[in-house]
């Protein structure tokens, strides 16, 4: 039963952290080659003495202060500044440290919602108790990255996630910034109305029109009129200025997989057959990830045995496919890893998981032996679309 303190206690205040690495892939490239430190930096396609096409990746603090930033075209970069240091991205190594990053939060806490490859939120109201306060734990997580992978980042904390990523935003390069849950109005009175979710460059226009420049300013408007001007959304901006924003961490990493599984009909002890089975549930795994137009990077396999315990085995792979020899080479070898003689199978699956690479866009490596697997695949898929699973068989 409830007493009758009940009704008197708070919602508890949720303790969000917004981890964002600064100028990440320039960064990469300044830890990897030491001439570079101190420099301006531009990661991105190739200048060709200012007639290159395409963009910025992104550039360190130092080519920053020349006006530089990522999603400007090059040859822009290359007036503004032509004694930098061009380089084009080495995607493969960004990937590498970015692993090394989420592997460094997954310590902190399993509530991690990935943003980009080099930015998360993380709900840490049930952890940060084990590290003292919120700010220590951020410190310790910041020294784990600073000493393993030779990196910086900068952490927002608050009890919303925008408060968070604002924090992180203004507290950069370096930072660590606690935003109290009842500091929240304050730190964001004077900041401009378009670092507010959602406020882009029209609704900034008609806000300034209006006077409001300053997201105190909203918070002084009558409502009403507002509600007029911006609908809907003018009175999501009431409450994203007193610092309410409902979003959770939304921790979806399961969701983001394709897998298929096995259970025989009774526990197999012959090693060959569970392969075989691991064969087929490879080829359903390849197929469905290209019917969803995904290519994953990491494989697991799932093996339940006789008596019901349940083991996984993965293995993250340098890059994304969705071959049927890659996925089921490692199923196989991780199989084989696990296995042990008297072993009794009752359930063996195959995952593939991983996905999502934002910037990693798979068009900057065209490569044609690739292009033409690819089409043998589906080939084979159509093929199997029409006759059924037992129409073709993989070769060896
Ligand atoms: P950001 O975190 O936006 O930028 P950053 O880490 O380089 O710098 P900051 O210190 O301001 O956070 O993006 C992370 C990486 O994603 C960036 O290093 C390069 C890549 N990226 C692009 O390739 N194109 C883009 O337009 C942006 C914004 C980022
Ligand atoms: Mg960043």
């Amino acid at each position: 039963m409830l007493d009758g303190n009940d009704n008197k206690m708070q919602a508890r205040d949720k303790v969000i952290i917004h981890i964002d690495m600064d100028a990440f892939f320039a960064a990469v490239e300044q830890r990897d080659d030491p001439m570079l430190i101190g420099k301006p930096v531009v990661v991105g396609a190739d200048p060709n003495n200012g007639k290159g096409r395409g963009v910025v990746a992104t550039c360190s603090y130092e080519a920053r202060k020349f006006g530089i930033h990522s999603a400007m075209p090059i040859s822009t970069a290359y007036r503004l500044c032509p004694h930098a240091v061009f380089l084009q991205p080495d995607f493969r190594k960004y990937k590498q440290a970015s692993d090394q990053v989420f592997d460094i939060l997954k310590r902190y806490t399993p509530d991690i919602e990935p943003i980009s490859i080099d930015e998360a939120f993380l709900d840490i109201t049930g952890t940060f108790h084990l590290y003292g306060t919120p700010a220590q734990l951020a410190l310790r997580m910041k020294e784990d990255i600073r000493r393993e992978v030779r990196l910086t980042a900068s952490v927002g904390i608050a009890p919303v996630k925008m408060v968070a990523k604002i924090a992180s935003d203004v507290s950069k390069p370096d930072g660590l910034l606690e935003i109290e849950p009842d500091g929240v109005q304050k730190f964001l009175a004077p900041l401009p109305v378009e670092r507010l979710w959602g406020v882009g460059k029209r609704s900034k226009d008609i806000l300034n029109r209006l006077g409001i420049y300053a997201i105190g300013d909203i918070l002084k408007f009558p409502k009403l009129k507002i509600l007029e001007l911006l609908g809907e959304q003018g009175l999501h901006l009431f409450d994203l200025a007193s610092g309410i924003d409902p979003r959770e961490v939304s921790v979806s990493d399961e969701t983001k997989s394709v897998s298929h599984e096995h259970t025989f009909d009774m526990d197999e002890a012959d090693p060959e057959k569970v392969a075989k089975v691991l064969f087929i549930l490879s080829q359903k795994v390849s197929r469905r990830l290209r019917k969803e137009g995904l290519k994953g990077r990491t494989v697991s396999i799932k093996i339940r045995l006789k008596d019901f315990q349940t083991f996984t085995r993965a293995k993250t792979l340098d890059k994304r496919t969705n071959f049927v020899g890659t996925i089921d080479g490692h199923a196989q070898a991780l199989f084989k890893g696990f296995y042990k003689s008297g072993m009794k199978v009752r359930l063996i699956g195959v995952r593939m998981s991983q996905f999502d690479d934002p910037y990693v866009a798979d068009g900057l490596f065209v490569d044609p032996g690739e292009v033409k697997k690819e089409n043998v695949h589906r080939a084979v898929d159509v093929l199997k679309d029409r006759f059924g699973e037992g129409a073709i068989h993989w070769g060896a």
